[in-house]
């Protein structure tokens, strides 16, 4: 795919078009469920795949990217959950700030261990504000980052840490409900940030429903993320790939 992914998000979103991102957790993909997915994915159109998760070990993380690479079509983008979660065989690396956090780890501690390794690897690197928002209960990122995620009810603070990310120079923004949690991000969290913004935006954590990942495109979300889910009923990308494909077409005509 070459150094381009980041170029597609900006030109998919300048054309006004949704996209879907699959997460896969290489720490619990078997390579025969990969296949299956990968055949899928690639069937109805899926724009991303991302790779990562809490805790991974770093030969399932090869084996997943490697797995995911036996096509061409999809990019295949690390969305790691630590350092050691970095692999040249993907596309492109979401290198992540947590910018709702104030753990200065993760704001530009593990980016300086991280950087002799990026140095001089084949991967575009994406510069992304990632934004914690709670998703009605505990989750791992929670604890991992060790960083408290932004209220629900406080849009306009998204809105600001996210412009701030911008004002930064960041060049992606990421919103976190946590992987499986009770609700997605909401609405208006979407819509404020995507007032204030102009940056190509995720969002992501807790999406189950076709409908559910309409109303986060419909609020301002250009890459929907979805990865539980899909570890279970891997059938469901069909229909969330079909209304957010649609999008432009219901929606905006
Ligand atoms: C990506 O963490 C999410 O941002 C994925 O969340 O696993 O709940 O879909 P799910």
């Amino acid at each position: 795919m070459g150094k381009e992914v980041y170029a597609h998000m900006q030109s998919l979103r300048r054309a006004g078009k949704k996209a879907m991102a699959v997460l896969v957790d290489p720490q619990s993909a078997s390579a025969g469920r990969v296949g299956e997915l990968v055949d899928r994915c690639l069937r109805h159109g899926v724009d991303y795949f991302f790779v990562g998760g809490s805790l991974v070990a770093p030969d399932r993380m090869r084996a997943c990217v490697r797995a995911l690479k036996r096509q061409e079509e999809i990019p295949v983008v690390l969305f790691p959950g630590s350092v050691l979660q970095v692999d040249e065989g993907a596309d492109a690396l979401l290198l992540l700030s947590v910018i709702s956090g104030r753990n200065p780890d993760l704001l530009i501690g593990r980016h300086v261990e991280a950087a002799p390794m990026l140095e001089h690897a084949e991967l575009e690197i994406i510069p992304t504000g990632y934004l914690l928002i709670d998703g009605g209960g505990p989750s791992s990122v929670m604890y991992l980052s060790n960083t408290v995620p932004l209220p629900r009810d406080k849009a306009e603070l998204a809105a600001y840490t996210a412009l701030a990310g911008q004002m930064l120079g960041l060049k992606l923004l990421y919103l976190e409900a946590g992987s499986g949690s009770m609700a997605p991000v909401p609405e208006e969290v979407i819509r404020q940030v995507r007032r204030k913004t102009v940056l190509p935006l995720i969002v992501g954590g807790g999406i189950r429903t076709a409908s559910q990942a309409l109303r986060i495109a419909r609020a301002g979300a250009d890459i929907v993320v979805v990865g539980n889910l899909l570890e279970r009923e891997p059938e469901a990308v069909d229909a969330l790939a079909e209304v957010l494909h649609n999008y432009t077409v219901s929606f905006e005509s």
